[in-house]
């Protein structure tokens, strides 16, 4: 009896193990999406990206605006730009978290 719980406890162990390290990835594991801009809003810090598929947000290809985390990450984007970028669900609103042209 004593054995099992011993065994059963190892395993418990490793387990957490594992899914502590899948927590600890870095962002940068993180899938980036393609995308092409479509129009650049400084004022209003938003984006319109005619994108491909997001998928860590399940969604499709499709054109859409964006919420940018930074607003001076803006300045870095113009219109008809290929790009990379992340876009990540905060609190119900999918704002871009990254973005990099795309090579
Ligand atoms: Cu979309």
């Amino acid at each position: 009896m004593y054995r099992d719980c011993k065994a059963l406890l190892e395993a418990m162990k490793r387990l957490l193990a594992v899914l502590l390290l899948l927590a600890a990835l870095p962002a940068g594991a993180q899938s980036m999406s393609e995308g092409e801009v479509r129009k650049v809003d400084k004022d209003a810090g938003k984006l319109t990206l005619k994108h491909g598929p997001i998928s860590n947000l399940d969604m499709p290809p499709m054109t859409m605006v964006f919420r940018v985390k930074d607003a001076a990450m803006l300045d870095a984007v113009k219109q008809g730009d290929k790009v990379k970028f992340v876009a990540e669900n905060v609190g119900g609103q999918i704002v871009v978290t990254k973005i990099e042209p795309a090579r």
